[in-house]
This record gives structure tokens, C-alpha cells and sequence, in this order.
């Protein structure tokens, strides 16, 4: 199996399913959760989570990757003993948000883990819940790094550059290192997504010189679709008519790059499609070739893990400062600079493996 993933070579790396797999149950089997671990002090963590109510709130309710990212969340809820509400707007927009995490605060909530779907509109209503005693952890996209006062952690699945520049490589790969190549994203004001797209930019003038962004620069070559399935299309057809010599697209989004495969098969478009896809839903353009390869992390493992953080905060175990430390399942994890603690690596999914992996998430 070829799972190329950082050409640069630092780390670079291939999983085989089966180490994948191994990584991606680890914070999701019950045998190992913490709670069975039996020091008295996790005994406690147990005992004093029992009341905890949490709202997992979610960019947008209706994404799939999202479904995982709770279906994880819960897990961990279970296992501490937590009551946990998936709650959230429909579309992924920070105003749609702030409206339910007022929910949260209203209805006195004791902790909030959310995907911020916009890093800076939440804030103020994110300082609100803290100033009401409500824990915030963000996971999946993160605050502006100048309002991460803002929450207790932030749980992210990696690096930034690390994702950025391997999707970079996968488009490459797909074009054979020639022609220009855009990026479909989900939301202009969605950290994960900036940081992503930050970083793939001088990586790919830096790495691939025979290719380019189409239109000349990063910006003319990014498309918002806002986690939207039909704006996604939308800008997928914008991309075409706008840049008809292109040749691959970067959806660095679960919403985009399904809707990009969709589009281009119904099309029957020769552009490259890649970026970051939930297995399950990009199974069927794998199989039948319409794109050759996407990637993820695992959102289960980022949702429990987050939900762990939240209770050790609050049962005050685990502070969020730089270089503390806390275990979820049999994972433990560092916060780094910026009060971030990552998961690791994203896999990639190819005709290879994706049998296996879309039975996952
Ligand atoms: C979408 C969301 C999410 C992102 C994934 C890859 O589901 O934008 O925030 O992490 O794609």
C-alpha cells in the first residue's frame, strides 16, 4: 500500500490498515477505557462526572463527519458517567451557532465541546459560557489563536502544516506534479480550514514547480462552500467554468470533497479530486474510480477525546496549560504551544483500504 503522506520526508510514513485500525479503536474500545483502569483517582473521575451534563455541538448537525465526531463523544460520555447532548444548528455559520450556545448557558449546562465554525464570531458567546462557569473545549476547528482564552483546550487532529502539505502531495500525485490546482473549501471563517490552506500554499510553490494556484496565488484559487452540499457543487462548477485547464481540486472539507466526486462523475470531469473525505461516504467514488485517494483522521477519536479533556477539567485534573498532560482511553496527550493537543496523523484512503475504513466512519 502506497500511503504516502509527507513527501518532504521529515515524517514521512505508510499505515497499513491494520495499524490504522489499531490506532483509530484505540480510544474507542471499551476495554480500554480509563474507567476500567482502576487508579482511585480515575475511580474518582467517574464518580464526580455522574452529574455532568455536556452539549457536543457540531459546525453543523447534518455532516456526517460530524455523526462520528458524537458517535466518539458519546462513547467517552458513557464511560465517565456524563450526560451528552449533540446539539447544533443546520448550517455551518458562527451567528447559527452563537444562538444555540446561548442554549447552552441558558439551560446551565456544565460543559460545551464545539467545532468552531467560525473563529471569531463565537468568541464573545463562547466568553459568556465561561464568565457562567461552563467548561469549553473546541475540537476539530479551533478559535482565533488570539482568543484561545477563550476555552480550557483545544483537540485537534494535527499539525496544521502536516495536513496542508499532504494534500498537497495527493493532488501532485493525481496531476503528475504539472498544471494548476484550486481548493474548495468549506468556510472562510473556519480555522481548520484557514490554517490548512495557509500551509499548502507556499508548500506547493516550494515543492512542485510545475505547478501552480490557478489564477496565480492562493487566493484566486480558493472556493468556499460552506459546508454546504449545493453551494459545494455550486463552486465545484464555478471552478470549471472559471479555471477550465484545471487540474486538481483540493476540498480540505468532508462536505466539499464528496460533493466535488459527486459532481465530477455526473459530469464525467477529467479534474483530479482529492482532499479530506469521511470514508463511508467516499467509498463508492473510490470503488468505482471517479477520485483515487482522500484522507482523514479518526472524528470519533477526536470527539471522545475531548469529551475526556472536558470532565478532567472539570473535576479539576487536567488545566490546559502548555505542557500538562491527560489520558482518554489508552491515549494520553500533551497540550502544545497555542493550549492545543493533537491526535496525530491523518490515514489516507485508497482503493486498498477503504473496504475497511468505511465500516468505521
Ligand atoms: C468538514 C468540516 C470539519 C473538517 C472536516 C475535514 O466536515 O469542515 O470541520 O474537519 O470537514
Amino acid at each position: 500500500m502506497n500511503n504516502r503522506l509527507f513527501k518532504s520526508g521529515a515524517r514521512a510514513f505508510a499505515l497499513s490498515a491494520v495499524v490504522a485500525l489499531g490506532i483509530a479503536g484505540c480510544a474507542s474500545t471499551p476495554e480500554t477505557t480509563t474507567t476500567e483502569e482502576t487508579s482511585s483517582s480515575t475511580e474518582t473521575t467517574t464518580e464526580t462526572a455522574e452529574s455532568y451534563r455536556i452539549a457536543i455541538m457540531p459546525k453543523a448537525i447534518n455532516i456526517g463527519y460530524f455523526s462520528a465526531w458524537d458517535e466518539g463523544a458519546q462513547k467517552a460520555c458513557e464511560e465517565l458517567g456524563a450526560s451528552c447532548d449533540y446539539i447544533g444548528p443546520n448550517e455551518a455559520t458562527g451567528p447559527a451557532q452563537v444562538q444555540f450556545i446561548n442554549q447552552v448557558i441558558q439551560e446551565g449546562y456544565d460543559a460545551l465541546v464545539i467545532s468552531a465554525a467560525d473563529q471569531n464570531a463565537i468568541v464573545p458567546a463562547l466568553q459568556e459560557a465561561a464568565a457562567a462557569g461552563i467548561t469549553i473545549v473546541t475540537s476539530d476547528a479551533d478559535v482565533a489563536a488570539e482568543s484561545a482564552d477563550a476555552r480550557l483546550v483545544s483537540i485537534l487532529p494535527s499539525a496544521a502544516d502536516r495536513i496542508g502539505t499532504a494534500e498537497v502531495d495527493w493532488v501532485a500525485e493525481e496531476v503528475g506534479e504539472e498544471g494548476c490546482v484550486t481548493i474548495l473549501s468549506a468556510a472562510a471563517t473556519a480555522a481548520n480550514q484557514n490554517v490548512w490552506i495557509a500551509a499548502m500554499g507556499p508548500y506547493l510553490e516550494a515543492t512542485y514547480p510545475n505547478m501552480s494556484w490557478c489564477g496565480g496565488d492562493l487566493e484566486s484559487a480558493t472556493f468556499y462552500g460552506d459546508d454546504d452540499a449545493t453551494k459545494s457543487v455550486e463552486q465545484f462548477n464555478a471552478i470549471l467554468s472559471q479555471y477550465p485547464d484545471v487540474a486538481g481540486i483540493i476540498a480540505p472539507t468532508t462536505v466539499g470533497v464528496l460533493a466535488a466526486a459527486q459532481e465530477k462523475k455526473a459530469k464525467g470531469a477529467s479534474v483530479a479530486v482529492t482532499g479530506l473525505g469521511l470514508p463511508s461516504e467516499m467509498a463508492p467514488y473510490i470503488e468505482d474510480g471517479t477520485i483515487t485517494k482522500v484522507g482523514l483522521w479518526n472524528p470519533i477519536d477526536l470527539g471522545y477525546v475531548a469529551v475526556y479533556a472536558a470532565v478532567l477539567g472539570m473535576n479539576g485534573e487536567f488545566d490546559g496549560s502548555v505542557g500538562s498532560t491527560f489520558s482518554a482511553g489508552d491515549g494520553s496527550y500533551e497540550v502544545v504551544e497555542g493550549g492545543i493537543a493533537y491526535l496525530g496523523d491523518p490515514f489516507t484512503f485508497t482503493i486498498d483500504n477503504i473496504a475497511t475504513f468505511k465500516e468505521i466512519y
